[in-house]
């Protein structure tokens, strides 16, 4: 990448990220360069609406590393027991976010999302997981080393029964005895679908808008099984930048070495910010008054376990309950309780019509410890430490006042 030129020279990839260009190298690097040049943003966002029963359309943003269900999450499909709330989709992936004042003073972040289909992760993908994204690729879609069944179809780990027989992604027989053998996959773990997103059933009617959708909320998530809750509302827009800077996610696969290591993924755009990141922090600071009012800022983990190690959130579809909680937050209607944290729902702040999940299940995602926070500050300490002299004294100032009020409390 040549940022001040705008280049972009590709040899011999066979890397998705590095060999379809528009997408993280122009679209993400390249466009990450020239947002902070011309004042906005060019984020690793899914991009979705959400309508209420009233018909007020809300637009939230949503940054997650990778391996958190954000291509699930775009897509997903609300309890039947959340009767009128719909959600849409705008994007995946990719948010390019500019500020503009409407006619009625008002400045707001319009987000577009400069894709034309999704190129999601196959394996794990299906009807259940999202019905959305099967429905998208039922057609005119490029599969990349998935497995090649018997009758000219495909399939992956995770798509449901396995054929008696397929040619796995490396064009050798495979069966579930060779699999169970050898423990070879039929598909690579990141082999992907490419599908053109007008074929999504949920696609939003503004997905093409040149002039964007209007942000209601920001949204940071990763995948942690303890210690960040299932959702908080970020005390104010540097509290926010502070949460998305020191975004972890625990990790999963043995190819990442050892499991259950948080990772640090700021703004889920490590890999993806076209210049220095302690720069990227001071350019979000900024953009949080280009609006009169900054966005409202969310942290959201669906990966919280019990004491059996199960999952204690069942995610999914019912993540649209806290989606709920948080447009009723951003239209000043939803109660929450102030915690050192920021502002958390209380179980009867939030819609639990449809579902058995219990006030002590609700305690067991949402629950504050103290010394897993003051653990986890103290990680977050040798991370900006590693920032250097660039990391914006706010964000060192956020995090030694967390410091002081978890020790206090
Ligand atoms: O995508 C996921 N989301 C977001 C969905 C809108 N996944 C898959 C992650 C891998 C890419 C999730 N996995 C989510 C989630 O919210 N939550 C979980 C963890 C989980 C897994 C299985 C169950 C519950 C939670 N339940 C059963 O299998 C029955
Ligand atoms: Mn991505």
């Amino acid at each position: 990448h040549y940022p001040e030129t705008r280049e972009i020279w590709s040899y011999g990839s066979g890397y998705g990220g590095n060999a379809l260009l528009g997408k993280k190298c122009l679209a993400l690097r390249i466009a990450s360069n020239m947002a902070r040049d011309d004042g906005w943003m060019a984020e690793h966002m899914l991009i979705l609406g959400v309508e209420s029963p009233a018909g007020d359309k809300h637009y939230v943003a949503a940054a997650f590393p990778s391996a958190c269900g954000k291509t699930n999450f775009a897509m997903l499909v609300p309890p039947q027991s959340l009767s009128g709330w719909k959600i849409t989709t705008i994007g995946d992936d990719i948010a390019w976010i500019k500020p503009r004042k409407d006619k009625d003073g008002v400045t707001r972040l319009y987000a577009i999302n400069p894709e034309a289909g999704f190129f999601g992760v196959a394996p794990g993908t299906n009807d259940k997981t999202n019905f959305n994204a099967m429905a998208s690729l039922a057609e005119n879609t490029i599969f990349t080393n998935v497995a090649l069944t018997d009758d000219g179809d495909v399939w992956w780990e995770g798509m449901g029964p396995a054929p008696a027989h397929a040619i796995d992604w490396q064009g050798n027989d495979w069966t579930p005895e060779i699999a169970k053998e050898k423990g070879t996959k039929a598909a690579h773990p990141n082999s992907r679908f490419t599908a053109p997103a007008a074929q999504c059933p949920c696609i939003d009617d503004q997905w093409q808008s040149t002039e964007g959708v209007p942000i209601s909320a920001f949204l940071f998530g990763g995948r942690r099984a303890s210690t960040v809750p299932l959702v908080c509302q970020t005390r104010d827009w540097e509290h926010g930048v502070y949460a998305a800077a020191t975004l972890g996610s625990e990790t999963t696969a043995a190819a990442f070495g050892q499991q259950g290591v948080v990772r640090r993924d700021p703004f889920a755009m490590l890999p993806f910010c076209g210049y220095n990141m302690a720069d990227y922090y001071s350019h979000w600071l900024k953009m949080g008054s280009v609006t009169d009012k900054p966005v409202p800022i969310f942290m959201v983990n669906w990966f919280r376990m019990n004491e059996k190690g199960e999952f204690a959130w069942p995610g999914f579809g019912d993540n649209a309950r806290v989606l709920k909680w948080i447009i009723e937050r951003c239209e000043g209607k939803a109660s929450g309780v102030e915690t050192t944290l920021g502002w958390m729902p209380n179980y009867e702040d939030m819609d639990w019509s449809g579902t058995d999940f219990s006030k002590a299940e609700f305690a067991g995602v949402t629950s504050l410890d103290k010394q897993a926070w003051l653990s986890e500050l103290e990680g977050v300490k040798d991370w900006f430490g590693k920032m250097g002299d660039k990391l914006p004294a706010k964000l060192a100032d956020v995090r030694d006042k967390f410091e002081k009020e978890f020790q206090a409390a």
